[in-house]
């Protein structure tokens, strides 16, 4: 755990660690990026407003979504599901920026996994005291593909678990410009992020977003 994949940054390499066989945080490596993801996802909620999904138990998620690319995901009563309709407005998510796609496809090149081509990704919005329980990614329909999560604005701290909800957790905290990515053994771990903690940042206000890049039909 935690030791460095690569020698210590030259030029733009971002600093990169190893936490698990198949799971790498690349620090900061979107920071230069930031403010021009922030203006697309702020275009892509124009079109595809933030919404809080409902569980198929009937919970209101505290985290607000949205989506881009062909599919999106979706939670409502009859389950959890990508879709190539937002249900909200019936027509097709946002496309995925060019620039989004180069730019996770780079991170899990980096990684170790090469040839990433996303096809959805999810836009989670998180306000102070929003969390996201324990879960697995599984509604995607190959997992031979990683999922590359990008975090902007207010750090969160993340509980990355095993293969079984029941093994005990390990806690991450992942800052504005960080992307984790996870794939291989680790795809399927259960992960979670706790409650987030109150702050102002200074591009993002009182607020963290987190974008996953999926390959998900
Ligand atoms: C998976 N999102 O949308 S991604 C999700 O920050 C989701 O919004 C979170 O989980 C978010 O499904 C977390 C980051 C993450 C971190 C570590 C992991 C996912 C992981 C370790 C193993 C497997
Ligand atoms: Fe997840």
């Amino acid at each position: 755990m935690m030791d460095d994949l690569f020698a210590p940054p030259a030029g733009e390499q971002p600093h990169t660690e190893r936490l698990a066989a198949g799971t790498v945080l690349l620090h900061a490596m979107a920071e230069p990026q930031a403010a021009a993801l922030l203006a697309d996802i702020d275009r892509i909620a124009a079109q595809s407003p933030f919404r809080h999904m409902v569980t198929p138990g009937g919970y209101r998620m505290g985290v607000a979504t949205t989506s881009c690319g062909e599919l999106g995901w979706v939670s409502d009563s009859h389950g959890y599901r990508y879709s190539r309709l937002d249900p909200g407005s019936g027509q097709p998510w946002p496309a995925m920026p060019d620039s989004w796609r180069l730019l996770a496809a780079d991170a899990a090149a980096r990684a170790g996994f090469a040839g990433f081509v996303p096809d959805a990704c999810l836009i989670n919005r998180y306000q102070p005291g929003c969390k996201l329980s324990l879960h697995q990614d599984k509604d995607e329909r190959d997992f031979a593909a990683p999922i590359v999560s990008v975090s902007l604005g207010l750090p969160a701290v993340f509980e990355l678990g095993g293969l079984r909800r029941s093994e005990r957790c390990a806690r991450l905290t992942l800052r504005h410009g960080d992307i984790l990515v996870w794939g291989g053994p680790d795809r399927l771990r259960y992960h979670g992020v706790l409650p987030l903690a109150g702050g102002e940042h200074p591009l993002l206000g009182e607020c963290r977003i987190n974008l996953t890049f999926r390959r998900a039909g």
